[in-house]
């Protein structure tokens, strides 16, 4: 039975993850280090403050608390002026088909993030209203792959967690899914990602009929 349906934001709805990559990368270079994109693929679905944390491990600098509140606030000034100027066109290949479809036989859907952007990034993208729940980084406790973020929007749309299907791009992100209970679809290559229950490599590959035979 498919009651919801549960969507990652970044990587998944929209490509933020290359201003995410571009935000970290400077950063790591102001601090004398480089940042390669494989090293990226660590901060994929991960909090801003744990992304943080493994920059740093990778460049092997040691900082107080008290700055890296500011190395952190100085990484999302720079990716909030990036993504300023998103508009709809960076909705990722067939994602508003199947937010349709969704919505044409009334499946509702919600978005789990560990954004705290999430709410002025479907905004810009005009995608803000079309979910039935939001559920991001604002109020979450427990990062992925903490099942938190899909458990508060399983209980928001009133749905069985057993029935409910996770959109994923990120190694974290799949485990949380599968620590909810739920069906987990992972977004990319089966040889990155691993223990999803099926995966595409673009949402134009999915459709409403293809969750419903799980
Ligand atoms: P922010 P998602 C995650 O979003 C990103 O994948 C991750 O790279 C980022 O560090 C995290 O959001 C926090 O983002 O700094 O904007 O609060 O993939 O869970 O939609
Ligand atoms: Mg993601």
């Amino acid at each position: 039975k498919l009651e919801a349906v549960l969507f990652d934001l970044d990587g998944v709805i929209v490509d933020t993850a290359k201003h995410h990559y571009r935000a970290w990368k400077e950063l790591a270079n102001e601090l004398g280090f480089d940042f390669t994109e494989e090293d990226n693929e660590r901060l994929k679905g991960v909090s801003r403050v744990e992304s943080l944390n493994i920059l740093l491990e990778i460049g092997q600098v040691e900082k107080t608390e008290k700055e890296k509140e500011e190395l952190a606030a100085r990484k999302n000034q720079r990716y909030v002026e990036a993504i300023s100027t998103m508009d709809e066109s960076e909705i990722l290949p067939g994602v508003i088909d199947f937010l349709q479809e969704l919505k044409n036989e009334n499946v509702p859907f919600a978005l789990g993030s560990a954004s705290k952007n999430a709410p002025a990034i479907l905004k810009h993208i005009k995608l803000f209203d079309a979910f039935d729940a939001i559920v991001d980084g604002n109020s979450i406790a427990k990062a992925k792959p903490d099942p938190e973020v899909f458990l508060q929007g399983a209980d928001k749309l009133g749905a069985n967690y057993e029935n409910c299907v996770v959109f994923e791009d990120a190694q974290s992100g799949i485990e949380a899914g599968k620590a909810a209970g739920m069906y987990v679809v992972g977004v990319g290559s089966a040889d990155v990602l691993k223990g999803a229950d099926d995966y595409i490599t673009h949402m134009t590959e999915m459709n409403v009929e293809r969750i419903r035979r799980k």
